[in-house]
């Protein structure tokens, strides 16, 4: 099968309207799209999704802002997925992230950078099972010439 990561636009980009450009841009790069739904994330997903930040000073405000409002969480598939879609997200602080890229391009602060990426193929697995239930995600290929005319 091919390599699975876990993608989720955080609520500052589901407010400013962002989940159609950044579906498109995954789309338009050649990644296919298994699982999506807008969710509302609870306090005790958000505290296993950011369990690897606990100690930190921030955990929180990361905590609060996860749940502040609906997030639209998404499973790619593709050829090398995981660390394509992190080069597509650029740098944690937007300020440092590359023109170009999605934090780049959108994010302002490393508060709120518009976007969630997995970072190794181990937590791409523990996200993708936190998040979805494998009822939720569709294997398909995609039939091209079924559908022109
Ligand atoms: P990333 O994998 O790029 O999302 O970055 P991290 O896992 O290191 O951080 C997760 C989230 O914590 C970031 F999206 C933003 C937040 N964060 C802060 O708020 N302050 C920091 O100093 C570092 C991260």
């Amino acid at each position: 099968m091919a390599e699975r990561t876990f993608i989720m636009v955080k609520p500052d980009g589901v407010q400013r309207n962002l989940i159609g450009e950044i579906v498109a841009r995954f789309e338009k790069k050649g990644f296919q799209l298994v699982g999506a739904k807008l969710m509302q994330v609870s306090r005790e997903l958000a505290e296993q999704h950011y369990a690897e930040h606990k100690e930190r000073p921030f955990f929180g405000e990361l905590v609060d802002f996860i749940t502040s409002g609906p997030v639209f969480a998404m499973v790619w598939e593709g050829e090398n997925v995981i660390a394509a879609a992190r080069q597509m997200m650029g740098k944690t602080n937007p300020q440092e992230a590359a023109p170009g890229t999605i934090r780049g391009d959108f994010g302002l602060t490393v508060g709120k950078n518009v976007i969630h990426g997995s970072d190794s193929p181990q937590s791409a697995k523990r996200e993708i099972s936190l998040f979805f239930k494998e009822e939720e995600l569709v294997s398909y290929s995609k039939q091209i010439n079924a559908w022109l005319y």
